[in-house]
């Protein structure tokens, strides 16, 4: 559980851990976040999570107030203070407290929070047994309004797509571009498999750089498995050999039925099955010790 939350820098138990109701990362979603997961004592992929964070707010011209290497050891000692091992970690950085104008000149420091806590998972049999979705009628923000790459505080085409998933009953919604083509899940990153192939849609059609959807290609490049970045609509979709999702909190899940239609007959496919096992052992080998005097 979350016992101590980093709020710019110092620590505070979670009911006194406060942001101001004038920060403009309430008042407009002006900010950037990552979630992270430990495995094991360890924060897989930490680096590559601060890099995205960075890159996010450089993209929002929003200065971030401590550097990169600060930013890790943060993530790492929020971690100790919250005795956690396994969990999930959640670092934001808002534009900070101003006054309710737009301006973000009114906003002289950044806001930068960090919670380490539990984590909740997707039940292990969905992991046998693959989840269904529907495509939802909300689509990916238009890369020409919001870039989707920016991974900001405004996930509210990802709300909306939700609120469609929970109104059918659904874990998830798979989500497209505003020109149609298929892009991603509310929160997980889509691969399809094409005889023996793995496609992905490129990030510039909308797709989030996923740190797990990386993780992924390279597994796959070592098992000897192409991959491929492509455009695709529902057709590609509909009848493709496997389907799954990837995502920090989702890990890798097999997709087995888009819209009431099966895809590989409405089971997990076998080189889905393969990284689902490749991706548990690297996540149980490799990241950032927390507590490094166990090493
Ligand atoms: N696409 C989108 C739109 C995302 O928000 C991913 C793909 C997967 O990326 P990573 O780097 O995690 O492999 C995300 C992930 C959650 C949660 O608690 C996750 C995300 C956003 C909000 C909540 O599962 N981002």
């Amino acid at each position: 559980m979350a016992k101590e939350i980093y709020v710019n820098g110092k620590f505070y138990p979670p009911e006194q851990a406060k942001v101001s109701v004038f920060d403009h990362g309430y008042l407009y979603g002006d900010g950037v976040f990552e979630g992270i997961r430990a495995y094991g004592g360890r924060v897989f992929k930490l680096d590559e999570h601060v890099n995205r964070l960075y890159r996010s707010a450089d993209f929002l011209l929003l200065p971030i107030p401590v550097s990169k290497a600060a930013m890790a050891e943060a993530v790492l000692e929020t971690c100790r203070r919250s005795g956690i091992r396994d969990g999930y970690i959640r670092v934001v950085v808002s534009r900070g407290e101003g006054d309710l104008g737009l301006d973000p000149r009114k906003c002289p420091v950044a806001t930068v929070v960090i919670i380490a806590d539990d984590i909740s998972i997707y039940p292990e049999e969905l992991y046998r047994q693959g989840l269904r979705a529907a495509t939802a009628a909300t689509r990916r923000n238009s890369r020409d309004a919001l870039p989707p790459q920016v991974k900001s505080l405004n996930y509210l085409n990802n709300i909306l797509a939700k609120l469609e998933a929970n109104r059918m009953g659904l874990p998830e919604m798979i989500m497209r571009s505003p020109e149609g083509y298929v892009v991603e899940g509310t929160s997980d990153n889509l691969f399809i498999v094409v005889g023996g192939r793995l496609v992905t849609p490129p990030v510039y059609l909308g797709a989030l750089a996923g740190i797990t959807r990386a993780v992924v290609m390279d597994l796959a490049d070592e098992m000897g498995i192409p991959v491929g970045e492509e455009p695709f609509g529902i057709f590609e979709l509909y009848s493709a050999d496997e389907c799954f999702l990837t995502g920090t909190a989702a890990e890798v899940i097999p997709l087995v039925e888009v819209d009431e239609r099966k895809i590989a007959g409405g089971a997990p496919g076998p080189i889905t099955m393969r990284l689902i096992e490749a991706f548990r052992k690297r996540t149980a080998a490799t990241g950032a010790a927390i507590y490094p005097e166990e090493d």
